[in-house]
């Protein structure tokens, strides 16, 4: 787990999160900074810099991430949501550490910007 990660940090306690899920393998959390109603992030406890870092071994628990966040998203009352990965800072990835944004609870546009 690199030290200077942030989402390593959540992981490790060091930064506080609103927590929706934890096991020893994902973490979801609140985004601190939500754009839709409901507003989450599935991240695997494992250090991922983002979806083009995923290998063989990493597949069960990207489903994994899908999973659950569905079962939140349900919970939350969204079971209408879009799901979004940024891989790379064109695309919008600001924090490099593998995560999945969970976004309901308002009509979606598409395409995405
Ligand atoms: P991105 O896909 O890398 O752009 O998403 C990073 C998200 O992490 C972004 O929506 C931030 O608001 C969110 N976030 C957070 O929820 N808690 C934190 O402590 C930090 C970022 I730093």
């Amino acid at each position: 787990m690199p030290d200077n990660c942030l989402f390593c940090k959540i992981v490790r306690g060091e930064i506080p999160a609103s927590k929706l899920y934890e096991d020893d393998e994902v973490l979801a959390f609140r985004d601190i900074a939500p754009q839709a109603p409901v507003h989450f992030l599935v991240i695997p406890k494992k250090h991922l810099s983002g979806p083009s870092a995923v290998t063989g071994e990493d597949e069960r628990i990207v489903g994994k991430l899908m999973r659950i966040g569905n079962e939140i998203a349900v919970k939350e009352g969204v079971p209408h949501y879009r799901v979004v990965f940024n891989n790379g800072s064109q695309a919008g990835q600001t924090v490099f550490h593998l995560h999945m944004h969970i976004l309901g609870g308002r009509n979606m546009a598409w395409p995405p910007g």
